[in-house]
């Protein structure tokens, strides 16, 4: 899996990106990220990479050429066409199935903008999908492209240590995960439930799976209209809710 990141903050996704497992894959060539600074693709003398917006208004708009011309640095040495995605809250919304999805893609470039977007007729060119990290505001498209890799790195086999690791996680089946316990046994009066300490692995699994419908139904009902329960699964999720 490829990522190459186009922005004008190279520095920072370096920094975050090292300090995390996902550095560690990095450096174990497990994943690569190529990470370009847009500024070097500038043609003047100042190393400009942005300018007023045509019409007025507030704020500026970065320039189409070192874009253009840095995506073309890519695509020059490549026999296929990388996806493009510009993060951007226009776009549709980042979750864990677009996530999966996107695994399949082997070469993704990341568009970080800044200040108030990108001039138009650059994303018309280059841009094949827009992705929105959430529906809030950011300062730049860095920490959505930090979000993209981070989520869709670690689905990649050999990226987290235990390859089983995210298998049965929150999210991953579309419910939320089980509560979780480590020692010690009691903490401010209160014990791990028995059922975690008697070995009986079955029902460990049943207690679980009950917990995760349970807290799904509570806290994300959303989550739990997209799933189609099976019998067995509606039983447990009753028999949760009438336990107190
Ligand atoms: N999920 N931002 C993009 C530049 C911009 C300004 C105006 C389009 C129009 C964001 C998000 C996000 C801030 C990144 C504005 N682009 N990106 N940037 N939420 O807020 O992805």
């Amino acid at each position: 899996m490829r990522f190459d990141v186009l922005t004008l903050f190279p520095q920072v996704i370096e920094a975050v990106l090292r300090e995390s497992i996902i550095g560690r894959a990095w450096e174990n060539k497990i994943i690569e990220v190529n990470i370009i600074n847009i500024r070097d693709f500038s043609k003047d003398k100042h190393k400009k990479t942005d300018d007023y917006p045509y019409g007025g208004g507030n704020g500026m708009v970065m320039l189409a050429q070192p874009i253009y011309d840095a995506y073309l640095s890519i695509i020059g040495k490549l026999d296929y066409k990388p996806k493009v995605i510009y993060l951007s809250p226009q776009g549709r919304l980042f979750d864990q199935e677009k996530a999966a999805d996107l695994k399949n893609d082997r070469h993704l470039v990341l568009l970080c903008g800044h200040y108030e977007g990108i001039d138009e007729r650059v994303l018309e060119e280059i841009v094949d999908e827009e992705i929105s990290v959430g529906d809030y505001v950011l300062t730049g498209g860095e920490l959505p492209a930090m979000i993209l890799i981070d989520c869709i790195s670690r689905l990649v086999p050999g990226v987290l240590s235990n390859e089983s690791s995210y298998s049965d996680e929150s999210l991953y089946n579309g419910l939320l995960e089980y509560p979780q316990y480590t020692r010690p046994y009691e903490f401010m009066g209160k014990k791990v439930p028995e059922i975690l300490v008697s070995g009986h692995h079955a029902n460990i699994n049943r207690w679980r799976r009950k917990q995760s419908l349970k807290r799904t139904y509570l806290k994300r009902p959303d989550l739990l209209k997209k799933l189609e329960l099976k019998d067995e699964d509606k039983k447990l999720l009753e028999e949760a809710l009438q336990e107190p």
